[in-house]
């Protein structure tokens, strides 16, 4: 039987992490064939053959082989986690779920988003070929604001707990504030979130040593710090 496809970009975009982390955690990545492609300078994201899956250019894309296509990082954890068996990284109660979708909203709007915005529109971002405006002094309104909300996030964790929701296993909100802080450190964006924050600091650790950031970041995620994940 033929797997689903994703259609994915290396460790280092945020988005497609988000997934990929979600997959290993919940132990259900070698059920998809994955198409890593070229985001920069080629942006095989944002040619037709891509838009005819995904008029958004973007990924993750997941195409389950039977017409249906579904995209939205969050869309496709959410489906992909009531569809398998395994631990629930959404939340298992009704209200873990509203709560992992609240912070992981928090954190993808206010966080990660100003982050790759900042990322695409301060520097060179995806290259002359790709990027279509170029405005620093936006791209520094988004890095103060992804700072002043790392800063709240930073405080929920100063109560000790190691994940977001207070449990011992994290879940996607979890992810996402990972992926975060992880862009943040990009040679491009420069606004290391864990050197900030010493409660991101921690969380930041904690994800280094779980095996599924271990796979997940295999090819290094363009960090200096994760070089030795790809040996
Ligand atoms: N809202 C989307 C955002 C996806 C997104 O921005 N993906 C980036 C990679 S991190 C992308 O494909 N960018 C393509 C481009 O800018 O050309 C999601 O949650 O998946």
């Amino acid at each position: 039987m033929t797997k689903p496809r994703l259609y994915t970009s290396p460790s280092a975009f945020p988005n497609p992490q988000r997934l990929r982390l979600f997959l290993h955690e919940k132990g259900i990545a070698d059920r998809f064939e994955e198409v890593i492609y070229d985001m920069a300078p080629k942006g095989e994201q944002r040619g037709w053959r891509h838009l005819k899956l995904n008029p958004w250019g973007e990924t993750p894309t997941l195409d389950l082989g039977d017409g249906q296509i579904l995209s939205e990082s969050a869309a496709i954890v959410r489906y992909l986690d009531t569809t398998h068996d395994g631990r629930r990284i959404t939340g298992t109660t009704p209200l873990e779920q509203g709560q992992d979708a609240m912070w992981d909203d928090r954190i993808w709007v206010q966080i990660l988003y100003r982050i790759t915005t900042m990322f695409h529109v301060r520097n060179e971002g995806l290259g002359p070929k790709l990027e279509l405006t170029h405005n620093p002094q936006w791209g520094e309104h988004c890095r103060k604001e992804a700072i002043a909300h790392a800063g709240l996030v930073d405080r929920h964790l100063a109560d000790g707990r190691d994940w977001l929701l207070g449990g011992d296993q994290p879940t996607f909100a979890d992810i996402t504030l990972c992926t975060a802080i992880a862009f943040s450190k990009f040679p491009s964006v420069q606004t290391p979130l864990d050197e900030r924050f010493e409660h991101l600091d921690g969380f930041w650790r904690r994800w280094k040593v779980r095996d599924s950031f271990r796979t997940a970041y295999a090819d290094g995620g363009g960090l200096d710090e994760l070089a030795d994940l790809s040996a």
